[in-house]
């Protein structure tokens, strides 16, 4: 990365005619550009980064003649999403940490790299005994540095449900990300996360370990993934339609949710009824329904991939309610 040098000073005398010997006139470099970082929080990932391996703002232009300046280098832009730490590969200082949770304005710019200054002209160094001078400021060079630009991924949707309830193969089926599935409890042992983009907006979900009941206590895989979802905005509470007791279910994963932190029962949510292919005529998704009657249930199917755009419209109001929504209909 590297910010734009200074443009050289000019070294130029007046040329007119009647005037034999004009004083100098050369004009002053421009500056550099400078490296500018911008927190957005409408990004979520480095996605629009990667490849991109020499960030470079503009150089200064050279001063020309007539005491003209040279124009100043353009700067360049780093767009990054909240939770990105941007730290200098040779020294590892941290030159930047923006918080993952700094609400909804963007923040202030912090300029990363300065410009180099441009170089001063003859002008400047007339004097007296000096009534010509043959010489300029060169232009002061712009920093370069090599860093390191990293991302607290902070997911907006947690995945939540029993072990087996399929909230792996639902993250597969929304997201490119591959986490592994199987016919066993607790194929998940760590949580992973996947992206999917929502009008303008990317929505990142996190898959976690199944909960069991006793969860909050330490039970399962213990209470510790959990802490992973606790700064999502939003929950998606899975429960297989072929659940024998989808209202014992649903009591143990609001039970548990609550006994973890009050917060975490009290974030916006939407229930999901998985594997719907396994119930052709919809009886087994109306239990769910009934069972937990205060809440918007959707049945999904991640083999048969049915419910799949509802769900995405569904989640993507719940963490975005402020999207305008009007005019972009045609995108989906
Ligand atoms: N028929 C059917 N089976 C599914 C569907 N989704 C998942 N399964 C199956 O259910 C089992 C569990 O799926 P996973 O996605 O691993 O479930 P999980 O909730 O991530 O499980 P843990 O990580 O163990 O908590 C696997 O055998 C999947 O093939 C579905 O839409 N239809
Ligand atoms: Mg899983």
């Amino acid at each position: 990365m590297h910010s734009g040098h200074g443009g050289a000073g000019a070294v130029s005398f007046r040329r007119e005619r009647y005037v034999p010997r004009g004083g100098p006139d050369g004009g002053d470099g421009g500056r550099g550009g400078d490296v500018v970082v911008k927190v957005r929080q409408n990004l979520k990932t480095l996605a629009h980064l990667s490849g991109k391996t020499r960030l470079t703002a503009e150089n200064g232009a050279q001063g020309e003649g007539r005491k003209r300046h040279g124009r100043d280098g353009q700067d360049y832009v780093l767009e990054v999403p909240p939770g990105t730490t941007i730290s200098d590969v040779e020294t590892g200082e941290l030159l930047l940490d923006t918080a993952a949770d700094a609400g909804t304005a963007d923040a202030e710019d912090v300029v990363l790299l300065r410009g180099g200054r441009g170089g001063k002209g003859n002008t400047h160094f007339k004097s007296s005994t000096h009534q010509a001078p043959r010489f300029a400021q060169p232009g002061e060079p712009g920093e370069q540095r090599t860093l390191h630009i990293e991302l607290k991924l902070i997911a907006d949707v947690g995945l939540v449900g029993l072990p087996n309830a399929g909230k792996s193969s639902l993250l597969q089926a929304l997201t490119a990300a591959h986490p592994k599935v199987g016919n066993y409890p607790f194929t998940t042992r760590v949580p992973h996360l996947g992206v999917l983009r929502y009008y303008d907006q990317d929505v990142v979900l996190a898959d976690i370990p199944g909960i069991i009941e006793g969860a909050a206590g330490g039970a399962g895989l213990g209470h510790q993934f959990l802490r992973h979802i606790s700064r999502t905005a939003v929950l998606a509470l899975l429960i297989d339609v072929t659940d024998e007791d989808p209202a014992a279910t649903y009591a143990t994963l609001l039970g548990e949710l609550n006994a973890y932190n009050g917060e975490l029962g009290r974030k916006r949510r939407i229930v999901v009824g998985s594997k719907c292919d396994l119930d052709p005529d919809g009886n087994l998704l109306s239990t769910v329904r009934t069972a937990c009657a205060t809440e918007r249930v959707i049945g999904v199917s991640s083999a048969a991939r049915t419910g799949l755009d509802e769900l995405v419209r569904a989640i993507g109001e719940l963490v975005t309610p402020a999207v305008d929504q009007e005019g972009v209909t045609d995108e989906f």
